[in-house]
């Protein structure tokens, strides 16, 4: 298991390399360009500016969240091969640079949503919330405007303000598109995609759908155990693979993330997962939970079992954390709580590891 840390960029980011460098068992940066529009090919320069700025700072940069795919693709128009060829060039282009994993998500419109981004728990931190009933509620148009009025001036991954001003116009390209046509987009995708990865050892990493259910109408593939075997499937290939975001899957109580980690991340298929904890509140309803097994509803210590069972190598990351302290910043991606996740995981595998190792 490798320990890495998400890092928004100079610019969009209060937490620094340097103190993220600090943090015990921290060895690579998990990045991204953020000023490249979607659909664009990432210029050499940027992931070069990138690339140098995460090694000076004495870490490595191997995994990149995300390179976006854009809604053509996921439409299924004609435009989508323009955007396809763009794509395979910029996994040339962040091959040459050493990067071994691209995470990327197949959501329609939106990526990850919550109905709260600050709400208080007991302790007096707060956190990030779902509230099923609102989403059900909600006009997705209103959604965005609160999304972006409540975030601290940050700019949310998926909800950039130029996509979501054409968002009545999305919905209406989305109109055709069900399950089976998404699912058949995303294969179309993969088969193109794929053999480029293949040639230059760079793996696709697919994160699940969050929450991982359909909402505003909208399709949504990846989301349980049959979607993730019939994604990987689709092209079988060791570079079509899965981020396992134990947090997203987790969100369904029907899921079983421990199994959900001996098959996918048993069958080699699993290069990245992101581990954080999560409690549901019922009704399909849930808060995000500090990482400690006994705050939230999985048990952390299954699951950094069931990925040792496995033999896992790939790279991890602790995800979202709550804000404590008294930090302010981008929601969900702080530095304490998001420091202590990675000291309570590295403590729990060491654990595991050492048992195992004195068991054998
Ligand atoms: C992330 C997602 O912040 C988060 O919740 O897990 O934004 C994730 O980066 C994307 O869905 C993956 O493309
Ligand atoms: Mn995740």
């Amino acid at each position: 298991m490798q320990m890495t840390f998400r890092w928004f960029g100079e610019e969009d980011d209060k937490v620094t390399l340097d103190q993220i460098r600090q943090i015990p068992n921290v060895k690579g940066i998990v990045g991204a360009l953020y000023d490249v529009p979607v659909g664009e090919v990432w210029p050499v320069e940027k992931i070069a500016r990138l690339k140098n700025q995460v090694e000076t700072a004495g870490m490595t940069l191997e995994v990149i969240e995300s390179v976006n795919i854009h809604d053509d693709i996921k439409i299924g128009l004609p435009s989508r091969d323009k955007y396809i060829e763009n794509y395979q060039q910029t996994i040339r282009n962040l091959a040459g640079f050493g990067i071994k994993v691209i995470c990327y998500n197949f959501m329609p419109i939106f990526d990850w949503v919550r109905t709260e981004l600050a709400r208080e728990l007991p302790d007096g931190s707060t956190t990030m919330g779902y509230d099923q009933f609102i989403v059900d509620g909600i006009d997705p148009v209103n959604m965005a405007k609160s999304v972006a009025g409540d975030s601290n001036g940050y700019v949310m991954p998926g909800w950039e303000p130029e996509r979501m001003a054409q968002l009545t116009d999305l919905f209406e390209k989305y109109a055709g598109v069900d399950e089976q046509k998404l699912s058949e987009n995303l294969r179309y995708f993969l088969e193109r995609i794929i053999p480029v990865c293949e040639e230059n050892d760079v793996k696709m990493a697919l994160h699940p759908d969050d929450p991982p259910r359909s909402i505003f109408g909208l399709p949504r593939i990846v989301t349980n155990f049959a979607d993730l075997k019939n994604i990987i499937e689709m092209v079988d290939s060791p570079y079509n693979a899965l981020t396992l975001c134990t947090g997203s899957l987790g969100e369904n109580p029907e899921n079983d993330v421990p199994a959900l980690i001996r098959y996918f991340a048993g069958r080699d298929r699993v290069p990245f997962a992101h581990v954080r904890n999560i409690k549901h509140l019922g009704n399909g309803n849930f808060e995000e939970s500090a990482h400690l097994s006994e705050m939230g509803s999985l048990d952390l210590y299954e699951i950094m079992q069931a990925f040792h069972e496995v033999g896992f190598d790939g790279y991890v990351r602790p995800d979202h954390g709550r804000m404590i302290w008294g930090e302010t910043g981008r929601p969900g991606y702080g530095l304490y709580d998001r420091a202590i996740g990675v000291a309570y995981l590295t403590g729990l595998w060491e654990a595991i590891d050492k048992g195992a190792k004195a068991a054998a």
